[in-house]
Order: C-alpha cells, then sequence, then structure tokens
C-alpha cells in the first residue's frame, strides 16, 4: 500500500516536471512557442484561411463567366483573380497543409515529445504566414500577379505587361519555398530518427512513410523552381536574357524548370491527402491495412514515376517525337502505382465491417472524384488529345477533379477524423453529412460542365465569351454549382466555430484506431505522451493490451524531466534502437524574428529598395546565428542520463547519429539540386544552339577557374585537417586551420570574381555570359556562407561551446564544405573546361 502511494508521489512529481517544462508561454509570449502542437495549429489554421481567400476569389471568377458577355469585373482584375486564384491554392494551401498537418500528427504518431528541429517550424510557419499574407494582400492594391499560376515568359517576363505582380510571384513564393524545403528537412529528420523504441521502419503507420516520402520529393521538386525563379527575377531586375531568344535564350527553359517542379507538385500535394486515408479506412473498417508492402511501394514508385512526366504540360511546345512518346507513356505508367493504392484501400474495405461515419463519407467521395480526374488525365497524358484539349476548359476540369478528389476532399475527411484529437471536441455528424452532400454535389454541377465547354473549345483564362457558342448555359450551371460547393464548405467552417465552444467532448480514442496518436490526453497537455512506449506492432492501440496505461503511468522511457529541460527520445533509422536522448531548445521569439527580417529582405527586393533588403538580409541571418548559438548542440552538463527502463543513454551525439548531421546531408542534397538545374540550363542552351559558347563570346578562360578550383578545393581540406586536429585535441591547431580555411575560401571568391569581372563577359549581352555569372555567383555565395561557418565555429570553440569531444559544429560544417567542394569542382570545370571541349 505504501509502495503504490510512493510510486504515485514519484509518478505525479515527473508529470508535474514535464508539465512544467513542456508549458506553453502566457499572455503576449504564447506567440514564442515553437511546440509542435502550438504552431501545427496555427498553420492549419493560416493554410485553411488562404484556401478560403483562394475560394472567394475563385467564386468571383465563376459569377464573371456566369453569363456571355459579363463586365461584372475588369479583364484586368479577372487575370489577377484566377492566377491568385491557382497560386495561392498551389502554393499556400496544398502544400503547406500537408507540411502543418504533418507537424501537429507526427511527433504524436511516433510518441516523440516533439520533432527534432521545432523552432525550425515555428521560422517556417512565420515566413508562410509573412509571404502568403504579402502575395494574397497584393490583389487589394490592384497589384496580384496576373500571367497565370505558372507565370510563362515572355508575357511575364515583360515588364511592360506584367508588372510588379510577376516579382510578387516570384519573390514571395521563393521564400515561402525555403520555409517549405526547412520544413521538409525536419519532417524527414523526425520520421527517420524520432520514432519510439522498436517501431521498426516496416511498422511505421503508413502516414509517417507517405510524409517521409511526399518530403523527399519536396527536397527534388522545389529546388529546380528557386533555381528557375532566380533567372527569372535576374532577368526582370537585371535585363540578363535568359528566356529572351533574341540574345540567346528561350522561353522553354522555364517551362521545363517549372513542371520538373509542377508535375511532382501534384502528387505532392495528393500523396499526403492519401496518407490520411490511409489511417481514416483501416480505423473505419476496423482491420489492419491490406497490403501495407504494396501500398508502400506504390507510393514510392508514384514518387519517383512522378518526376518523369513533366513534359505531358509541354506537348505544344514543339518537342521531338520521340520526347512525346516517352512522356506520354510514363504519364500513363504512374497510373499503375496510384491505382494499387485505391486497390489497396477498396480492398482493405471489403475484409472489414465498414463504419460509415462523416470522415468515411468524404473519404469515399474522394475516391471517386479522384478516379473520375485520372481517367481525364489519362485521356489528356495522350498528346494528339492534349492538342485539342489543352488551355481549354477541360483541362480546368480535369486538374479541379483531381486535385478536390484527391486532395481537399481527403483532407476534410481527416479534419473531420482528426478534429478530436486536436481539440477534444467531436464534429457534429449531421453536419458533416449536409456539408459532404453539398459539396460532393456542388462540386459535380461546377466541374462535370467544364469538360463539354472545353471539348466545345472554351479556352481557360479568358474573361468572357461571346453567346451562340453553345457554352452559355453549361456556364451558368457552373457558376450555379460553385455557389453550391461554398454553402457547404461554410458548413463546414461553422461546425468548426461552433464546436470549438460547443462540441461534444471527446473520449479518448472516439474512433477506436489502432495508432499512437490516439493515446494523446488532454488538449492542453503539451509534453506529447507521458513517456515513450516499447512498439511491436502497427496498431499497437489494438494488438499491444495495457499499453495507454503503461505510458499514463510513467512506466515507459523518459517518463520525467529532471534536468528541467525539453527532451526527446532519438532511435536508429531502420531498427529504431535507442541511440540518445535530444535536448530540444524552448520557446523563443528569434524564429519569429528571422522570419521578420528574411521576409522584410525579400519583400523590399521586390520593390528593389536595395538598402532595405540588404539591411533585411543581414539582421536575418544575425537573428539566425544567434538563434543557432543559443539553441543547439550545448555540451550537455552530463554524458549520459537515465532514459528509464534501465536504459542509459548519451545526452550529445554527433556525425551520422546526430539530428543535425542528418538534416544538414539532406538539406545539402536539396541545394544541390537546385545547383544542378542551373547547370542543367547551361547545358539546355547547349542543346539549342549550333554553337554554344557562342564562337564571338569570350569565356573565363582557364586561369582564373583554375585559381578558384584550386583555393577553394584547398579550403575545404584545410577545414577536414580542422575537423580532425580539434577531434585528436590539437584545438589550437584547429582554430588556426579554421582561420587559414577562411582565408583560401575568400582568395577563392576572388578568382571566382576575377574570372566573371575581368575576362569581357558581359551578363546583359548573351545568355552564355548571364549563365557563367549565375553559376560563379551561386558558387561565390556558397564559399561565403562556408567563411561565415568556419568564423562560427571558431567562436564556438573560443567560448567552450566546441570540444574535441562534442564537435557536432564542426562535422556539420565538414559536411556542408564536402558540398561546396563539389559545386565549386563542378562550376568551374563547366566554365572553364567544357568549352574547350565542345570548341
Ligand atoms: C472551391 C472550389 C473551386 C472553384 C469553384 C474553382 C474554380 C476555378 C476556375 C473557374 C478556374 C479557371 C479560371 C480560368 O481559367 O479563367 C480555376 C483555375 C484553377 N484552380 Fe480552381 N477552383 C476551386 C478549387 C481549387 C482547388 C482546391 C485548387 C487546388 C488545390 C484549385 C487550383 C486551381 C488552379 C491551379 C487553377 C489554374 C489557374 C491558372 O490557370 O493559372 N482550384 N479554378
Ligand atoms: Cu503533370
Amino acid at each position: 500500500m505504501s509502495d503504490d502511494l510512493s510510486r504515485n508521489t514519484l509518478a505525479e512529481a515527473q508529470a508535474a516536471r514535464l508539465r512544467h517544462v513542456w508549458a506553453n508561454p502566457r499572455g503576449w509570449r504564447y506567440w514564442s512557442a515553437v511546440n509542435n502542437t502550438e504552431v501545427g495549429i496555427w498553420y492549419i489554421v493560416t493554410a485553411f484561411g488562404f484556401f478560403l481567400f483562394a475560394g472567394v476569389l475563385a467564386l468571383i471568377v465563376r459569377a464573371q463567366l456566369a453569363v456571355p458577355q459579363n463586365d461584372l469585373v475588369s479583364p484586368e482584375f479577372y487575370n489577377q483573380a484566377f492566377t491568385l486564384h491557382g497560386t495561392m491554392m498551389m502554393f499556400l494551401f496544398a502544400v503547406p497543409i500537408f507540411e502543418a498537418v504533418a507537424i501537429l500528427l507526427l511527433p504524436q504518431m511516433l510518441a516523440a515529445r516533439d520533432l527534432p528541429f521545432p523552432r525550425l517550424s515555428a521560422f517556417g510557419f512565420w515566413c508562410f504566414l509573412i509571404g502568403g499574407t504579402f502575395v494574397a494582400g497584393s490583389i487589394f492594391f490592384d497589384a496580384a500577379p496576373a500571367s497565370g499560376w505558372f507565370m510563362y515568359p515572355p508575357l511575364a517576363t515583360n515588364k511592360d505587361l506584367a508588372g510588379i505582380g510577376a516579382d510578387i510571384w516570384l519573390l514571395g513564393l521563393s521564400f515561402i519555398e525555403v520555409a517549405s524545403i526547412a520544413a521538409a528537412v525536419e519532417l524527414i529528420v523526425g520520421v527517420l530518427k524520432c520514432r519510439p523504441p522498436g517501431m521498426r521502419i516496416h511498422l511505421m503507420p503508413l502516414y509517417c512513410w507517405y510524409v517521409l516520402i511526399v518530403a523527399g520529393m519536396i527536397l527534388f521538386a522545389f529546388p529546380p523552381l528557386i533555381a528557375g525563379d532566380i533567372l527569372f527575377e535576374l532577368q526582370r531586375m537585371f535585363d540578363w536574357p535568359f528566356f529572351d531568344p533574341d540574345r540567346g535564350g528561350d522561353p522553354v527553359l522555364w517551362q521545363h524548370l517549372f513542371w520538373i517542379f509542377g508535375h511532382p507538385e501534384v502528387y505532392i500535394i495528393f500523396l499526403p491527402s492519401i496518407a490520411l486515408m490511409a489511417m481514416i479506412v483501416p480505423t473505419f473498417s476496423q482491420v489492419p491495412i491490406t497490403g501495407y508492402g504494396w501500398i508502400v511501394l506504390a507510393a514510392v514508385g508514384t514518387g519517383f514515376l512522378s518526376f518523369g512526366l513533366w513534359a505531358h504540360h509541354m506537348y505544344t511546345t514543339g518537342l521531338p517525337a520521340l520526347s512525346l512518346g516517352f512522356f506520354s507513356a510514363a504519364s500513363e505508367a504512374v497510373a499503375i502505382p496510384t491505382g494499387v493504392q485505391i486497390f489497396v484501400f477498396i480492398a482493405t474495405m471489403a475484409t472489414g465491417r465498414v463504419i460509415f461515419s462523416v470522415p468515411m463519407l468524404f473519404a469515399a467521395g474522394a475516391l471517386a472524384v479522384f478516379v473520375f480526374g485520372g481517367l481525364t488525365g489519362v485521356m489528356v497524358a495522350l498528346a494528339p488529345f492534349d492538342w485539342q484539349a489543352h488551355d481549354t476548359h477541360f483541362v480546368v476540369a480535369h486538374l479541379h477533379y483531381t486535385l478536390i478528389g484527391g486532395m481537399l476532399l481527403p483532407l476534410i475527411a481527416g479534419l473531420y477524423y482528426f478534429f478530436p484529437f486536436a481539440t477534444k471536441r467531436m464534429l457534429s455528424a449531421r453536419l458533416g453529412r449536409w456539408a459532404f452532400w453539398l459539396i460532393f454535389t456542388g462540386f459535380n454541377i461546377t466541374f462535370l460542365p467544364m469538360h463539354f465547354t472545353g471539348l466545345r473549345g472554351m479556352p481557360r483564362r479568358v474573361f468572357t465569351y461571346p453567346a451562340g457558342h453553345g457554352w452559355d448555359w453549361l456556364n451558368l450551371i457552373s457558376t450555379f454549382g460553385a455557389y453550391i460547393m461554398a454553402i457547404g464548405v461554410l458548413i463546414v467552417v461553422v461546425d468548426v466555430v461552433r464546436a470549438l465552444r460547443h462540441g461534444r467532448p471527446a473520449p479518448r480514442n472516439p474512433w477506436n484506431a489502432g495508432t499512437l496518436e490516439w493515446t494523446v490526453e488532454t488538449s492542453d497537455e503539451n509534453w506529447g505522451v507521458r513517456s515513450v512506449p516499447q512498439i511491436s506492432s502497427r496498431y499497437p492501440l489494438w494488438d499491444q493490451p495495457g499499453l495507454v496505461e503503461e505510458m499514463d503511468q510513467g512506466r515507459g522511457y523518459l517518463p520525467d524531466a529532471a534536468a528541467g529541460r525539453r527532451e526527446t527520445l532519438i532511435t536508429g533509422v531502420l531498427d529504431a534502437t535507442p541511440e540518445q536522448v535530444q535536448r530540444l531548445p524552448t520557446n523563443s521569439f528569434r524564429p519569429l524574428a528571422a522570419a521578420v527580417f528574411i521576409g522584410t529582405c525579400f519583400i523590399a527586393a521586390t520593390f528593389e529598395w536595395w538598402w532595405l533588403a540588404t539591411a533585411g538580409g543581414i539582421i536575418g541571418i544575425g537573428v539566425i546565428l544567434g538563434w543557432l548559438w543559443t539553441g543547439t548542440a550545448r555540451p550537455p552538463e552530463a554524458a549520459m542520463m537515465d532514459a528509464g527502463r534501465g536504459l542509459t543513454l548519451p545526452l550529445y551525439a554527433s556525425g551520422p547519429r546526430s539530428v543535425g548531421w542528418w538534416a544538414m546531408c539532406i538539406t545539402m542534397v536539396g541545394d544541390a539540386t537546385a545547383f544542378i538545374s542551373l547547370v542543367f540550363g547551361y547545358f539546355f542552351y547547349w542543346t539549342i544552339h549550333a554553337e554554344f559558347p557562342p564562337p564571338e563570346a569570350t569565356g573565363p578562360g582557364l586561369a582564373w577557374p583554375g585559381i578558384a578550383a584550386a583555393t577553394g578545393l584547398a579550403a575545404w581540406a584545410t577545414v577536414l585537417a580542422a575537423r580532425h586536429a580539434n577531434r585528436a585535441g590539437r584545438v589550437a591547431i584547429a582554430r588556426l586551420a579554421l582561420i587559414a580555411g577562411a582565408g583560401l575560401a575568400i582568395a577563392s571568391i576572388a578568382a571566382g570574381a576575377a574570372a566573371i569581372l575581368t575576362t569581357g563577359l558581359d551578363p546583359v549581352v548573351h545568355v552564355y555570359d548571364a549563365t557563367v555569372w549565375v553559376l560563379v555567383i551561386w558558387t561565390a555565395l556558397h564559399l561565403a556562407a562556408g567563411v561565415l561557418m568556419q568564423l562560427y565555429c571558431l567562436a564556438r570553440s573560443l567560448a567552450g561551446h566546441m570540444t574535441p569531444l562534442h564537435d557536432i559544429d564542426i562535422r556539420n560544417v565538414a559536411l556542408y564544405w564536402h558540398f561546396t567542394a563539389g559545386t565549386l569542382a563542378v562550376t568551374m570545370a563547366v566554365i572553364g573546361l567544357f568549352p574547350l571541349a565542345s570548341g
């Protein structure tokens, strides 16, 4: 009896400590929170707000198209409205909502206390809010982008036709894309390193697989677009002729870079929603998913194939016949893995007894709509058909069937399913059914007729049309449907707002689901889990009796916060054996401040206020350094700590065991993709010109590129030497090597500058010169960042935060330098050696 009592008091004391450590800040300081339970919700609400905004724009567009020769809005406004509608739906809703939901759900699904870089999540959110508001707000100043959501040159590069809106699109979205990549890095590391002990990779919830795949896709899809944005902005601001045929450029390069991003983007949007269905369908069928291995394989296959399809958006640009055949076949092939995923759901439902709840209703509707959109997709993937349907409302119908079936409906299913998880309240089943039927019928009434107007030749993106082409009443029906759908969405909004206050309180696991997120206790308990369980099943809540009590009573891992610090468990990538206890940074305004200043840099650049942009950038980088300095990789007070259940784990890890190393590696993969996209540009120009470099061009020669490569590679070697010396305890030598490495890197930057400045290249004259300039500047910026990092390591060493044992800083910097050395070598080979080979 007294034993029980003392165990209870111990458990209470532990819980109190955890509660204190994970408590949210109060008052205005609340906005310094970085915990995933807060940031995830802010993120979701913001993305949903942008969805509603973009939806209102769609209603205006539909109202304008209701009758022929309508003049409800001006043509200029119409262009802004449909462009901003598409842009916001894709960039400010569809992708961010995935990351938002994943940030909220993932830690809970993994019984982790938080993701490994909470401040990064917060930074990503603030960037998203600032950048998104900037882009969305432009329409109130008649300054929104108006050239369509894919911004094709020459329309969008023309300063008279496309005013500042194009810059807002390019810079605002680039800013947000950087945040998206940051979130993707965080999610990948989270899935790989923050799983509970025993949750080997083949026991992960399917949702986690999808997060891994989609975040990986973001890493390869967004950088080409960022590279394209850079070229685009350089042309708009400084007249470098990347897309100008008169000076050797080619608008088609933009189309390639855009669609290398744009097609995977469609799957980046669609797969996370499939992931939600993969959680919902087994729960309401009350059986494990059928064919776990198949669906994982199919998802990987879809992700992979989606990178080989981009040119099906370019059938009308005059691609060679061979390319047409290839991209057409590849586009049809992607239907196979997509179909497998859908069959897995159907098979799961067939083996269980399906409970037709509201989430299930939306999921079933989603499958029906998506399959229909897939069928028209198979049609437009055939080049001859596409030549007819291209740029008509048929395409608008197709893309909305896939997007709304593949993302919006599953997302609302997820909203009804996870609402009790996030808020401890139930949404109303009755309102949910009303909403479903209004949205589902409204949607079909809106978009089914567009297939016919499209086939009858009605172009997309036209502000009005003449009567008597057989388009009139179809358009009227379409508009009517859009408003029905809007009423359905409104009911969802009303239900959410109502339920927050008056919703029926939700029991802990209201749907009797099998996965760990449903162990969540009350919504104001921010610690994630009371203690971390040992997992041996894909559906632990179904298969491991007593698990929840064990977790609640603190009999799992990490039941305490004895050091008064936020901590989470780090495990092995494949087998999830415990490796380390990771200290997590706490609440801070630094991520918000960093986002404000970096945002200032981007926004000021849009208006070409260079002083403000520079100031914002420098202060922003300073804030980020301060955040890294205070928030990461501090040597802990003890080497090991008791992680519960008799397990003792290290508090510090560096190199491939540490989360920081993984994050750096993954970030640099994205960075390398952007660089390869720029190099792709160089060789693209080479393929379209009879001679490239053009015969009259003066290249950078061999000498300066040679010197730049030699000094830069020496800087790399010096950094590696510094890492070794530090490890070996020769701290003074390590510090000297860091200084020497910085000097060598600066020398390399200078030689690169000489290569473009002193050899007669002029980026305004010809695209060859401009391309060489871009490659060299890209490389120089990376070297400069390398210098900054070396000085940072030096300061850390002097301050005692970096020691022979605690060397995560320099190991990450060395990793960065591997990639930078590669970038440098490729740049110098391309600009220095390639002209010799091709000339
Ligand atoms: C809420 C109901 C929606 C309605 C009524 C609607 C309506 C429309 C209409 C009429 C157009 C064609 C404008 C034109 O070509 O002149 C359009 C374009 C587009 N919509 Fe939607 N839409 C809706 C939801 C969505 C969603 C959920 C997404 C994506 C997640 C989306 C993405 C797009 C895109 C990418 C375009 C192409 C824009 C362009 O041509 O630049 N829409 N929408
Ligand atoms: Cu595509």
